[in-house]
């Protein structure tokens, strides 16, 4: 038993011109395919085969840093996928919006504060929207860590996440990050965050 890449939900081009076509070609089929090898292969060499995901990053802070990297990177790239969508509904709506609003005061500022810790976390990395409990906080991660990892500085659920690797962005914005954000919330699919919340 072992972790395979997905198949996207969507073509290659369908997210332009948000996303280009060659960025998710490249990083579906060979930046994602690489962290899920390579989780792969680290797990042949560990007693952990079987697992779940879920339970490997509970105890990560144990284990040798392949399946911490390739772990984070095999799951943040599952949800990134998972999130983005063309044509998904403007906003968030129902008790996601109601909880967004009670954790952050409006849509607005909610949007501004993800898009600062996507814009400020230095070098590469993730930043997330996260269930804590009955609220919603938002952080960013280095490298391929992420909100289910026991040493995540704020552990939680993950609803919503942007990869801010310059790999995500780097052939249509170069190094214009924050127009890649912007971008990104043009293509959130706002059904799957709200699917993700706990009740
Ligand atoms: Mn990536």
């Amino acid at each position: 038993m072992s972790f395979t890449l997905p198949t996207l939900q969507y073509d290659y081009k369908a997210l332009e011109p948000y996303i280009d076509a060659q960025t998710m070609e490249i990083h579906h089929s060979k930046h994602h395919a690489a962290y899920t090898n390579n989780l792969n292969a680290a797990l042949e060499n560990s007693n952990l085969k079987g697992k779940s995901i879920e339970e490997i990053f509970s105890k990560v802070s144990q284990l040798a840093p392949a399946l911490r990297n390739n772990g984070g990177g095999y799951y943040n790239h599952n949800l990134y996928w998972d999130v983005l969508i063309p044509g998904g509904p403007a906003g968030p709506q129902g008790k996601l919006l109601e909880s967004i609003n009670g954790s952050f005061g409006s849509f607005d500022l909610f949007k501004e504060a993800f898009t600062k810790a996507a814009v400020t976390r230095f070098g590469s990395g993730w930043a997330w929207l996260i269930q804590k409990g009955d609220s919603l906080v938002i952080n960013s991660t280095p490298n391929q860590d992420n909100p289910l990892m026991d040493i995540a500085e704020i552990q939680g659920i993950p609803l919503l996440t942007i990869d801010v690797w310059e790999h995500a962005y780097y052939l249509k914005y170069q190094n214009r990050r924050p127009e890649y954000i912007e971008a990104f919330f043009k293509v959130i699919n706002w059904n799957e965050v709200a699917k993700r919340l706990k009740a």
